[in-house]
């Protein structure tokens, strides 16, 4: 069975981060290793959450799998809870990435020009340095506006300047670097992206549906780091990831139920092991 080690924190209402990584990667038949930065009562969009700060265990965490020789296939890190957290991430790299590893970095930070509750511009500049060690980042139009020190555009930012900012994200560091979130002038939202190595673009778009949640970039980018696990090029996991998120996304805006924090996830499980030709057993 393929490892996937995932560093992020435990929001226990919010239906994010470990809380959307660990089923989902877990349903794709791959053993998720996870590292709990914090434990949170919910995300940070709800008011006056708890917050228990799990900084202190993180290095003998790493110490001992290292202790005990454990290899991972793909490292993937979302949202982390200070620069403190971010340099001994970056150490998790140094011990355990290798050339025949990927490390995804998810620089989940922004939204809408803003940064989350507790972020400053240094913590973007910690998260820009970590983003410079990974073979893949994920971040959308606010993230990678405000790594680069770019004015934020707005959601409908034209595909030439999105161009433009992934060539600036590579020259940071990575080998390929995928702007989420992005308006098409077909109607479609999906990704675009650029490998360092052949310069090449490419993008992906699914339906725009009429309907914005939390969460969302972190089900893209942990489906994305599972198919990527199993053995997907690049582009085929970015798709499946592009494809289940827009599902989810659907589901939810269907249900006269939802909850307004999150998407409904868990109902299209049996629709992504469709998407990666995986048949439940028996
Ligand atoms: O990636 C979203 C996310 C994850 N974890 C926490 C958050 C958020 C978004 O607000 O607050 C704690």
């Amino acid at each position: 069975m393929k490892r996937l080690m995932t560093i992020q924190d435990i929001s226990c209402i919010g239906k994010c981060s470990l809380t959307v990584a660990l089923p989902i990667i877990s349903s794709m038949g791959i053993e998720t290793a996870i590292v709990p930065t914090a434990v949170l009562s919910t995300h940070t969009q709800f008011p006056n959450f708890t917050f228990r700060d799990l900084t202190d265990d993180l290095e003998p965490i790493k110490n001992h799998w290292k202790s005990q020789g454990f290899e991972f296939g793909t490292i993937y890190t979302g949202y982390l809870g200070s620069q403190r957290q971010i340099k001994i991430v970056s150490d998790f790299f140094d011990t355990f990435g290798s050339k025949d590893n990927y490390i995804v970095v998810d620089p989940a930070m922004a939204e809408d020009g803003v940064l989350y509750p507790g972020f400053d511009s240094h913590f973007a500049k910690e998260m820009k340095k970590l983003c410079a060690k990974a073979n893949i980042i994920l971040p959308n139009i606010s993230e990678a506006c405000l790594m680069l020190g770019e004015p934020y555009p707005g959601e409908d930012a034209s595909i030439e300047f999105l161009q433009e900012l992934l060539k600036k994200l590579v020259a940071l560091g990575c080998d390929t670097a995928v702007i989420t979130g992005v308006s098409f002038s077909d109607g479609t939202l999906g990704f675009l992206g650029y490998h360092k190595k052949n310069k090449e673009f490419f993008h992906y778009g699914t339906e725009k549906i009429p309907y914005r949640s939390h969460g969302t970039g972190d089900v893209f980018s942990s489906t994305f780091s599972g198919a990527l696990t199993k053995g997907l090029s690049i582009e085929e996991a970015l798709k499946v990831a592009a494809d289940f998120t827009c599902a989810c996304i659907k589901n939810t805006y269907k249900d006269p139920e939802h909850v307004t924090y999150a998407v409904n996830f868990e109902a299209e499980i049996p629709y992504l092991l469709k998407l990666l030709s995986i048949t439940p057993s028996e």
